[in-house]
């Protein structure tokens, strides 16, 4: 027999971003992380993710945390393995799309507080909406000597996502300058023998690595990692078992132990592993004991198969319908969803497309007629402010929510001025740093929310002297 040719399966660490995002609410400090870092490092990780999607938001809202101060701690704390951050596009890390100007200079900043790979995506997969971002990586990575611009697909399915459509989109990602592509499937839709499919196909359409990202939400993300890694996959996302399984992702350790042995073995020491997450249990278990982690988010929803539909998506849905006391509606809500999304042209079901598909089709089920009311989000959607979609969107409903009015063909950005200067002048009295322009960017009242409490910090502000009526903040 010929000698094994060894294909290490690379791993990228998620328990520093996406698995507290996706189990409690994104709410781990910076303080509690700080410890583990020196042994996380240790690893031999492709890299930990770290940074974007809703660290950003929740530092500051909630943590009362500088997102930048964490990224440049976490970056002091990994001499040897590379960072990596999820990137909303033109979004960036925020609910609407920026002008070039800011995403550039977001890109910058990220690169140079510590950021290594940068996951860039778009909620209808609309390339436009990732040139900027890509492209701003290109440029500083140059400067910078560290950058990698990764481009993610929104993993759906749909009569248009098919095979050949994703190895399009692969060989456009590569022609668009990207270092490598991610299947992103934020809802866990992607089975087994499917992984095997879409990763062959994939594989021969690019010579670009190809990084996995899924949730183990329906139940079947590791065996769709073990079919994917035998089809060719060269990374996986992986969380460490505490914060693993459920809405998160399939554990580290058990990838890890999966192909020992094998041409894909890792290499990772799984004592070191288990001083990992040794560290990390008790703060599961409090998170458990505060109700911060529902054991509701452990299981497996098998309604996400079935509907298609990503696990934030329903729980929003039922909120919306429970204030409207129509909670009775919730089986004819999820009938309506494939509807509207056939309606605004079969896009992917991720944050924000996700959001207005759903509490679009909450109100044509409420109203008891099809876009009697539309959201602003449904009509901007129609105007085409948020892209192009894989189909047309329905001429019909085009007439009667958005009638007469001009529809937009470009890339909307392109229509968009300079903002940087304006955000500047408008935040002026509260920087302290140049990247608190950006906060202020992404989320003007909290961020400005931040700004003051950080003053009255630095002020030491006494207890007994605080405004805490006109919110001033004591120490
Ligand atoms: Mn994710």
């Amino acid at each position: 027999m010929s000698e094994q040719v060894k294909k290490p399966i690379k791993i990228t660490e998620t328990i520093l971003r996406d698995a507290h995002q996706s189990l409690i609410a994104t709410r781990m400090p910076t303080d509690f992380m700080l410890p583990i870092l020196e042994k996380m490092d240790k690893v031999g990780y492709h890299s930990v993710e770290c940074w974007g999607g809703a660290t950003f938001d929740a530092s500051l809202r909630f943590l009362k945390e500088d997102p930048w101060d964490r990224l440049r701690k976490i970056r002091d704390g990994f001499k040897n393995t590379k960072l990596q951050m999820l990137f909303r596009g033109q979004n960036i890390l925020g609910y609407r799309p920026y002008a070039d100007d800011v995403v550039e200079y977001f890109v910058q900043k990220s690169i140079s507080n510590g950021i290594d790979i940068i996951r860039i995506f778009d909620c209808l997969n609309d390339l436009r909406n990732l040139q900027a971002a890509v492209d701003a990586t290109n440029k500083f990575k140059v400067q910078e000597g560290r950058g990698h611009a990764q481009v993610a697909l929104s993993y759906t399915l749909g009569d248009a996502y098919t095979l050949e459509y994703w190895t399009d989109m692969a060989k456009k990602i590569e022609e668009m300058g990207a270092d490598s592509i991610c299947i992103k499937d934020m809802a866990g839709l992607l089975v087994p023998y499917k992984a095997t499919e879409m990763i062959s196909a994939m594989k021969s359409a690019t010579k670009l690595p190809i990084q996995l990202h899924t949730h183990y939400t329906s139940g079947v993300a590791s065996m769709t990692y073990l079919k994917a890694v035998e089809a060719g996959v060269d990374v996986i996302d992986t969380a460490m078992s505490p914060f693993a399984l459920g809405t998160s992702q399939p554990a580290t350790e058990v990838m890890v132990e999966t192909f020992k042995g094998t041409e894909y073995d890792t290499g990772f020491d799984q004592n070191l592993l288990a001083e990992i997450a040794d560290y990390f249990r008790p703060y599961r278990d409090e998170c458990l004991a505060n109700g911060l982690l529902n054991p509701k988010v452990m299981g497996v929803d098998i309604k996400t198969l079935l509907y298609q539909v990503p696990g934030g998506m329903l729980s929003n849905m039922v909120s919306q319908l429970k204030e409207q006391n129509a909670e009775d509606r919730y089986y004819d809500v999820l009938k309506e969803i494939p509807q509207v999304r056939k309606d605004l042209g079969e896009p992917p079901l991720v944050t924000p497309s996700s959001q207005i598909v759903g509490t679009q089709a909450v109100f044509n089920v409420l109203m008891g007629e099809r876009y009697k009311m539309a959201t602003k989000e449904t009509k901007a959607v129609l105007r085409g402010e948020y892209g192009q979609t894989v189909k047309p969107m329905s001429q019909e409903v085009i007439d009667k929510v958005i009638p007469g009015e001009e529809r937009i063909t470009c890339r909307y950005a392109d229509l968009l001025g300079n903002e940087l200067e304006k955000l500047e002048s408008e935040m002026k009295e509260w920087k302290q740093q140049d990247e608190d322009v950006l906060s202020y960017a992404l989320f003007p009242q909290v961020a400005k929310d931040y700004f003051k409490y950080r003053q009255a910090q630095q002020e030491k502000v006494d207890m007994t002297q605080a405004d805490t009526t006109n919110g001033a903040y004591p120490v």
